[in-house]
């Protein structure tokens, strides 16, 4: 037994399933999850001394890669002042600048410590600030794990195959509509059948937790007008793609402005981190201006606002997004054409620095595409890079990353080994 396992079997005496997270536990790809010793650049150590190139960047926030030395600087200078006020400190505000600057839609933003809490302060605020109480989410996207929102969900629930979470009461999931992605009939339909009680429609813009689904055509143009016809908040969870999709994330890319926005991961620098934010007339409704009561004993936490300032700075005065589009681009269409060769079924969406393995012959447009693709092809290639030195997310329906540390030699390492893994 190495030292993975036996972390692992003494994780699994007190913590449930090992893991403080299910999608660690690796119980859709089989085996025992390694643990992570260290991290630097885009490689992981594990606790038996094996290096990996990560594909997982901690679930995105590690654009720069991992322990950037500027990032450990500003957090190292942050310790030397304490870890927690309780008070306002001055990197909140900074940190408000620099997301209001760069975001495009955000007027006024409060932070928070998890996208968990930003989808789910969203929601409370839509809803206070139209007095309704239905919501419209599209299945397969995760918002984290909000109860009005663990309803056809993705990412770890969708890995586990419980899309819709045990102890979630039916009052609340009925005021939960869920609609296919993609498909703007199917929300013509629902603001039909219940216009004036649609508080929201909250979305991935480019969904991520089914694996990488990307809109339609004026699909996202098309929630918007939608949304301001029936006097509906939309919200955009840009938890995933804020600040790694550009600067001002999908909403940027694609003209189309929210209401509200979700963001996390990256603004943290890989510290715990939340924000939500958006028109001024929405987020004045949050206490102590408003009725919609919303708090966090460690929101804006100086450690965390140290490590996500260092983040966006260099986000703002170098952006990478250009180099992490080209040798996105560079994995994704090499992997294809290996898929070609071995005349294997397999469909490589790409965005930016994110991409994702379908099997199947058909590009995947929604969730129950995504579903019906060869979910089972999907583990022994996982296992066989992992054996192998490259770490992949450890589930069909999560997302790749790449970061500003992976470089030409790391992507023609992870080619080599994928033409080696795929049948
Ligand atoms: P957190 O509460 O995990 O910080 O954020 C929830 C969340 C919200 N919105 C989107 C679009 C997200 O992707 C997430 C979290 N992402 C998953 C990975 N797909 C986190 C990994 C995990 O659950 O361990």
């Amino acid at each position: 037994m190495n030292e993975s396992e036996e972390l692992f079997d003494r994780a699994k005496k007190l913590i449930p399933g090992g893991v403080n997270s299910p999608v660690r536990a690796f119980r859709s790809v089989g085996g025992s999850p390694f643990f992570t010793a260290k991290a630097s650049g885009c490689r992981l150590t594990t606790v038996d001394d094996t290096e990996l190139i990560d594909y997982v960047c901690t679930w995105g926030p590690a654009i720069h890669g991992h322990d950037h030395p500027i990032i450990r600087g500003a957090v190292s200078d942050a310790l030397a002042r304490g870890t927690s006020f309780g008070t306002s400190g001055p990197a909140e505000v900074e940190m408000a600048e620099i997301i209001t600057e760069l975001v495009p839609s955000v007027e006024k933003v409060r932070m928070c410590n998890s996208g968990t809490e930003a989808t789910m302060s969203s929601i409370r605020l839509a809803r206070g600030f139209t007095g309704r109480s239905k919501i419209i989410k599209f299945s397969g996207c995760y918002h984290g794990h909000v109860d009005s929102l663990l309803v056809k969900a993705g990412s770890g629930a969708l890995t586990l195959g419980n899309p819709d979470s045990a102890g979630i009461p039916e009052s609340f999931a009925k005021e939960t509509i869920v609609l296919p992605y993609n498909d703007l009939q199917a929300v013509e339909n629902a603001f039909a059948q219940s216009a004036n009680e649609v508080a929201a429609v909250i979305v991935e813009p480019y969904p991520a937790n089914c694996g990488l689904i990307l809109p339609r055509e004026g699909y996202l143009e098309g929630l918007r007008k939608a949304c301001s016809d029936n006097g509906a908040v939309l919200i955009f969870d840009e938890v995933m793609t804020g600040f790694r999709l550009g600067l001002g994330g999908v909403q940027e890319r694609t003209g189309v402005m929210p209401d509200l926005t979700a963001l996390g991961k990256i603004i943290g620098g890989g510290l715990p981190v939340g924000a939500f934010g958006g028109r001024s007339e929405i987020m004045e409704c949050l206490a102590p201006l408003g009725p919609v009561y919303q708090a966090g004993t460690l929101s804006g936490n100086p450690l965390a606002m140290a490590a996500g300032i260092a983040s966006l700075r260099m986000l703002r005065e170098k952006p990478p997004y250009e180099r992490l589009e080209e040798i996105g681009n560079k994995l994704a269409s090499g992997i294809r054409e290996i898929a070609v060769e071995k005349g294997i079924p397999l469909q490589v969406p790409q965005v930016g620095s994110m991409f994702c393995l379908f099997f199947s012959d058909q590009p995947v447009e929604n969730f129950e595409q995504a579903v019906s693709s060869d979910v089972d092809a999907f583990k022994p290639v996982f296992r066989d890079c992992l054996a192998n030195g490259i770490y992949l997310p450890p589930s069909a329906y999560e997302t790749c990353f790449i970061s500003s540390a992976h470089g030409d030699g790391e992507i023609s390492r992870t080619l080599e080994q994928i033409r080696k893994a795929l049948p």
